[in-house]
C-alpha cells in the first residue's frame, strides 16, 4: 500500500446513547417514472451482484439518474468540477433499498452543490451476512472501476468522498485501498463488525485508505444488526448536515475517562480546534499536519439533533468520608431536564462528571443536587453531607476557572435542593 504520511487521522467516535424512541423512516418515494430508483431484490433470488450507480444533483435531488457506461458518465448530469460524493450501503438483509438513502442525499445537498452517486447493490447485499461480505471485494472493483472514469474525465481525486455504511465503509476503504489512498475522504458510519474485527488493514477500513477517514461508532459495544444504536450514526450524521447545532467531539483515551471528566479541551493534539461532524474540511480540525489515529467522543440527546452541550460539574465534600459518596445532579430550563451522577470515592475529597444538557449553559436556570446515601446493612450513612459544587462548560482549558455555588451546600439524605445557576450568556 502506497503510504502518504503528510494528512492521515482515524477518528473514531464513541457515543453515549441515551434512551430513545424508535427512529422515523424516510416517507418520500420516488414516483416519477423517469426516475431510477434502487431495485428490489430478496434473499431468495437476490444471489447476483448487479451494481447500480444513481446521479442525483442539486437540480434533480429526488430523482435518481442511473449512470451505465462511460457514454453515460459523460451525457447525463454529472459536474465534474464539483466535489463527488459517493453513498456505499451495507448489508440488506431482505434485499430493499435503505430507508435513509433519501434522507442522507437530500441533507448533502441541502448543504452544498455537489454531485452525490449512490451505490445500490442490494442484489449483492442481501441474503446471509457472509454471502454480502463475498461479495464485497467485487464490488469495491466495481466502484474503483466507476471512479476511474471519473479521473479520466478530469475529476480530482482529492475532491471524492466516500460515505460508507456499516459493511459499506469497510468497501469504501477497500476503494480507498484501490486508489493507494489518494483519494479525498472516506467518512465511516459504524464500521461492520462480523468477519471485520480481526480482519488485515488491506482487508478493511484504515487510516491509509483516504487522505482523511472519520468513522462514527455508535454501536461499540454490540454487533446486532436488528438493533437501533447500530443504524444511530446514519440518522446522527444526516442530523449533523441539517442542523446548525454542532456535534463535537474530544479527544480521549476511553469512554470512561471521558464521561469522568478527565478530557475536557481539544489542545492536545489538536491544537485547541475540536474536529466536528459533517462536511467542514478536516472536520474542521485546524492544524496543517493530523494526527495518525485519534479516538474522540461526545455524548448525545435521545433525539435529533442529537447534539449536545456538555459541563464538567464537580462537588467538593467538605471533610472526607470513609464510604463512597453518590450525588445526582439535574440542570434545568424552560425546557429541559439533564442529570448526571457524581461519585466521590472513599476517602477523596472531590469527584466529577460530564453532564450532558440540551440547551447552553446560559440557559439553565437551575440546578438540582441530590444527596443518595449509602446505607449499609451495619451501618447507616450519615443524614446530610455539606460541600461546594462548581460547573464549567466545555472546552475547558487551563485559562478558564469553573464558576462554583459560592456557599458551603448542606444536602440532607435523599432530597432534591435546588439553587439558581447564574451564569451569563455571551
Ligand atoms: C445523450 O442524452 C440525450 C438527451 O437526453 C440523448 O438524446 C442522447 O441519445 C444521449 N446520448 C448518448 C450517447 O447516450
Ligand atoms: C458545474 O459547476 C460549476 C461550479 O458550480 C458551475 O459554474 C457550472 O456552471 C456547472 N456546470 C454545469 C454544466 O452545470
Ligand atoms: C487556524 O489556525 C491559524 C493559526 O493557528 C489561524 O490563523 C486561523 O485563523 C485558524 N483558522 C480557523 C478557521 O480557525
Ligand atoms: C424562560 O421563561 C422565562 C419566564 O417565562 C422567560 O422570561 C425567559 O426568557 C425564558 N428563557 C428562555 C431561554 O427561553
Ligand atoms: C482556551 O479555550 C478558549 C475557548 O475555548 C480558547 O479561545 C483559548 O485559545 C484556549 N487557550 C489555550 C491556552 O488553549
Ligand atoms: C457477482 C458475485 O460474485 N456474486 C456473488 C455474491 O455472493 C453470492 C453468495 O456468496 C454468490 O452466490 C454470488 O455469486
Amino acid at each position: 500500500m502506497v503510504e502518504d504520511p503528510k494528512r492521515k487521522l482515524l477518528m473514531v467516535l464513541a457515543l453515549l446513547l441515551l434512551p430513545s424512541s424508535a427512529q422515523t423512516g424516510n416517507t418520500d418515494r420516488l414516483s416519477e417514472h423517469h426516475c431510477m430508483d434502487f431495485q428490489r431484490a430478496n434473499f431468495l433470488r437476490g444471489r447476483k451482484l448487479k451494481v447500480q450507480f444513481l446521479l442525483f444533483t442539486s437540480s434533480s435531488p429526488i430523482c435518481g439518474e442511473l449512470i451505465s457506461a462511460d457514454d453515460g458518465i459523460k451525457n447525463c448530469s454529472f459536474n465534474s468540477s464539483l466535489e463527488t460524493k459517493i453513498i456505499i450501503h451495507g448489508f440488506r438483509a431482505l434485499g430493499t433499498k435503505p430507508s435513509w438513502i433519501e434522507g442522507l442525499v437530500q441533507a448533502i445537498l441541502h448543504t452544498r452543490q455537489v454531485n452525490v452517486i449512490a451505490v445500490d447493490w442490494v442484489y449483492g447485499s442481501t441474503g446471509a451476512y457472509p454471502s454480502a461480505v463475498e461479495n464485497v471485494t467485487q464490488l469495491a472493483l466495481a466502484i474503483s472501476q466507476f471512479i476511474s472514469k471519473l479521473l479520466a474525465l478530469g475529476v480530482s481525486g482529492t475532491s471524492i468522498h466516500i460515505i460508507g455504511v456499516s459493511l459499506g465503509a469497510h468497501v469504501g476503504g477497500l476503494v480507498g485501498h484501490f486508489h493507494g489512498g489518494r483519494l479525498g475522504r472516506i467518512t465511516a458510519l459504524d464500521p461492520a463488525g462480523p468477519k471485520y474485527t480481526r480482519a488485515s488493514p488491506e482487508e478493511r477500513l484504515d487510516p491509509g485508505d483516504a487522505l482523511f477517514v472519520e468513522a462514527i461508532h455508535t454501536d461499540a459495544d454490540s454487533y446486532n444488526f436488528l438493533i437501533c444504536d447500530h443504524m444511530r450514526a446514519v440518522h446522527l450524521y444526516i442530523s449533523a448536515l441539517s442542523h446548525p447545532c454542532p456535534i463535537v467531539g474530544f479527544p480521549c483515551a476511553s469512554h470512561q475517562d471521558f464521561l469522568n471528566g478527565h478530557c475536557l479541551d481539544c489542545a492536545k493534539p489538536f491544537l485547541s480546534s475540536c474536529p466536528r461532524i459533517g462536511l467542514l474540511e478536516q472536520a474542521g480540525v485546524n492544524m496543517s499536519r493530523l494526527p495518525q489515529e485519534v479516538k474522540v467522543f461526545f455524548m448525545t440527546s435521545p433525539s435529533a439533533p442529537f447534539c449536545v452541550y456538555h459541563s464538567l460539574v464537580e462537588f467538593q465534600l467538605q471533610k472526607k468520608r470513609n464510604r463512597v459518596t453518590s450525588i445526582e445532579i439535574s440542570f434545568s430550563s424552560n425546557s429541559t431536564k439533564d442529570t448526571a451522577k457524581i461519585t466521590i470515592p472513599k476517602d477523596q475529597e472531590t469527584g466529577k462528571r460530564l453532564l450532558a444538557h440540551r440547551v447552553p449553559l446560559c440557559q439553565i436556570n437551575s440546578v438540582t443536587l441530590k444527596y443518595i446515601p449509602k446505607n449499609l446493612f451495619w451501618s447507616k450513612d450519615e443524614p446530610f453531607i455539606v460541600g461546594k459544587f462548581c460547573v464549567a462548560p466545555l472546552p475547558l482549558n487551563s485559562s478558564r476557572t469553573m464558576s462554583c455555588l459560592p456557599w458551603s451546600l448542606t444536602l440532607p439524605s435523599k432530597t432534591d435542593i435546588s439553587y439558581e445557576l447564574p451564569t451569563a450568556c455571551a
